[in-house]
């Protein structure tokens, strides 16, 4: 079988602290702003919390032997803020840097090579109480949680990524307020936080760079990604025009807004002139800090929507009825792997990882014992074909990991919503591999040799 990725790439799955820990209120750890949006009566499905999720605070070797007998020698994890500083800054958990002392010794045992996310949405409570990103300490409080975590693993973790989303954790906390803390703030506030987010990323590579200098840094937003009605070239252009445009109306989940100061070093210019009443003081030096040189540029993409050219560019085209969708009712877009990465990597030109990708679906346990996930194969089947074509076209591509190893706590929707490629019982925390996970041993095997059919198939 014809190998369809690069020598060395990098097959991995990806989960995050507060959706599969537990251990909430455990040995130290202080409150997150998800324990606290979580106990707020009707802002979670069914009352649900991470309060034991998938008990992984205690199962985590048993987690890392099943990773190991499926052959994923990569895993894309976070660290929990308040576990490590409670107060988010200042007094150090001893028993939280313990903790992930004995995870990431435990998954190095299984020969499985951590790619550590610094912050992945739970934000310390006793920050936010102190105005959280709003505060103009803040880039100086997160680039001391990353000085400890690069001092602390950096002999043993070398991949770091420091911020996942932060367009949920900005836009969808703060703008649209379904995710924690779930205040809605007004369009001023939230600029002047996501500029400060971008300060605590550049200060966090600096961080890094200073205590772990052996370290590749990666950056892991999403987006908003669009993909071409057809290949005619002026589809194709419409749809790229489209992926990086961004307004004032839509700022807080586009791809450039995030994207332009962190690589580029500057806003996008349209929407800044657009929201120029409402931007905070960009101080001397603050763009510079931000576009801090990283090494990999990371994105979670699970869909994309149709366009072709039009009216003042583009038009975006409606999925047709009946269009394949996910248990999360998300379109099945497997173009999006080709488009979003071939896009990206023109306009960065950094080597990107698909730090996350797959969907939910309604899987239960068949009499047979066993999770019959046969969308989810055919959801990874599809989507690796088109990353496949996008490293054939040249991307370069340094690795994927499916989104995720376990069914997990998917934030506002609970435990309502299947990610895994491992069952998990929430009544038990019994974990029961799905067919998809022998599935996507057998790809990481053949690097892709097994991922039968070609581009026409999808
Ligand atoms: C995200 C987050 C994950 C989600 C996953 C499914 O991308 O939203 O990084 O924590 O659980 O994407 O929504």
């Amino acid at each position: 079988m014809k190998e369809l990725f690069p020598k060395d790439f990098a097959w991995g799955a990806a989960t995050s602290a507060y959706q599969i820990e537990g251990a909430a209120c455990q040995d130290g750890k202080g409150e997150s702003v998800w324990d606290v949006f979580c106990r707020q009566p009707g802002r979670v499905y069914g009352g649900h919390t991470g309060d034991v999720a998938c008990d992984h605070y205690h199962r985590f070797d048993e987690d890392f032997s099943i990773m190991e007998s499926l052959g994923i020698r990569n895993y894309r994890f976070s660290f929990a803020w308040p576990r490590l500083l409670p107060e988010g800054t200042g007094a150090v958990n001893q028993k939280g840097l313990e903790f992930y002392d004995r995870l990431i010794d435990s998954m190095m045992a299984h020969g499985i090579m951590p790619h550590a996310t610094l912050f992945h949405w739970d934000y310390p409570y006793a920050l936010f109480c102190r105005g959280g990103w709003l505060n103009d300490d803040s880039p100086g409080w997160f680039a001391e949680y990353a000085e400890l975590l690069a001092r602390r693993y950096g002999d043993r973790v070398k991949n770091i990524f420091t911020l996942n989303e932060p367009q949920c954790f900005i836009g969808i906390s703060c703008f649209d307020t379904f995710h924690a803390p779930g205040i809605k703030f007004p369009v001023k506030d939230c600029l002047a936080m996501a500029h400060n987010v971008m300060l605590a990323h550049g200060k966090s590579v600096q961080a890094i760079r200073a205590s772990a200098p052996g370290a590749a840094i990666g950056y892991a937003p999403t987006g908003r990604y669009y993909h071409p009605a057809s290949e005619r070239p002026y589809d194709v252009e419409a749809a790229r025009e489209a992926t990086f445009d961004v307004n004032e109306g839509d700022w807080t989940f586009s791809v450039a807004w995030w994207s332009d100061p962190v690589i580029l070093g500057r806003y996008p210019q349209k929407a800044l002139e657009q929201l120029e009443p409402l931007m905070p003081k960009i101080k001397p030096g603050d763009m510079e800090l931000i576009s801090q040189p990283i090494d990999v540029y990371g994105q979670n993409i699970y869909n994309s929507a149709p366009v072709k050219a039009g009216g003042s560019g583009y038009e975006v085209v409606p999925y047709g009825p009946g269009h394949a969708k996910t248990g999360f009712s998300w379109p099945v877009t497997p173009e999006c792997l080709y488009w979003a990465p071939k896009y990206l990597y023109e306009r960065y030109k950094l080597p990107i990882v698909i730090t996350e990708n797959g969907l939910s679906a309604i899987d239960t346990v068949s009499l047979d014992g066993k999770v019959h996930d046969s969308s989810r194969i055919d959801y990874i089947q599809k989507h690796l074909l088109a990353l496949a074509r996008a490293a054939e076209d040249g991307v370069d591509l340094l690795g994927y990991f499916h989104w995720s190893l376990l069914d997990n706590f998917e934030w506002n929707s609970g435990y309502n919503e299947r990610f895994g490629l491992v069952y998990v019982d929430f009544q038990t925390l019994e974990r029961t591999p799905k067919d998809s996970a022998a599935y996507y041993s057998k790809v990481v095997e053949s690097n892709g040799g097994s991922l039968s059919g070609t581009w026409g198939d999808l």
